[in-house]
């Protein structure tokens, strides 16, 4: 079972929802950037004040601030396996990633690509209603993730890392397609 993973994929590809069920069975820490992000701006931190307007406009938070908080995460990552989940979204992210990844000697095991059509997307963020599941703001999600998260297939695929999972259908048959990818 590779146990050092990354999960890329479009908004409300399901990669939260399949990375806490994968996690939780193979006891792999789940580290979710999203997640981090909206724990700071629940908290009122002066980095979550500085995040939410971002995250609500459906645009990507800053490079500087998604890496310190990475960072200061990854310090108590043990060789016992991580998902990284919503991370990296920019090619400089993928970058400094590599470096950091370098210095830790734990390479990346694959790169998982949650594939799925914008219509059943644009569906599954609009029932889960957040503050930026707003069909405007999901829309400019799709076409920010185009921009530039996308071009991270290419970037992981030339490493022979990347593994595409078709993301449609019920969180259990996603669930076994992913536990036969990864195994
Ligand atoms: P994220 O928190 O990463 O969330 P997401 O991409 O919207 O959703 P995800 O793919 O995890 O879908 P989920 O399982 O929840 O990002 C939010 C924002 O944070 C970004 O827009 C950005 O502003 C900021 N951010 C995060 N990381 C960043 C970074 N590295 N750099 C810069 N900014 C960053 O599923 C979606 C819904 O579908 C849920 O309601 C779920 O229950 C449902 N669902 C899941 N699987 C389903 C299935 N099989 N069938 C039906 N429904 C399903």
């Amino acid at each position: 079972m590779k146990t050092r993973l990354l999960f890329l994929g479009p908004p409300g590809a399901g990669k939260g929802t399949q990375a806490a069920r994968l996690c939780e069975t193979h006891s792999i820490k789940h580290l979710s950037t999203g997640d981090l992000l909206r724990s700071e701006v629940a908290a009122g931190t002066t980095l979550g004040q500085e995040a939410e307007a971002v995250m609500n406009r459906g645009e990507l938070v800053s490079d500087e601030l998604v890496l310190a908080i990475v960072e200061s995460q990854m310090k108590d990552l043990n060789g016992a396996g991580w998902l990284l989940d919503g991370f990296p979204r920019t090619v400089p992210q993928a970058e400094a990633l590599d470096k950091l990844l370098e210095t830790m000697k734990q390479p990346i095991d694959a790169v998982v690509l949650l594939e799925l059509d914008d219509g059943v997307l644009i569906e599954r963020l609009l029932a889960r209603g957040r503050a930026d599941d707003t069909e405007a703001v999901i829309r400019n999600r799709l076409e920010v993730y185009r921009d530039k998260t996308a071009p991270l297939i290419d970037f992981y695929a030339a490493k022979g890392l990347l593994i595409s999972v078709e993301a449609q259908g019920s969180v259990e048959a996603i669930s076994e397609r992913l536990e036969t990818a990864l195994s």
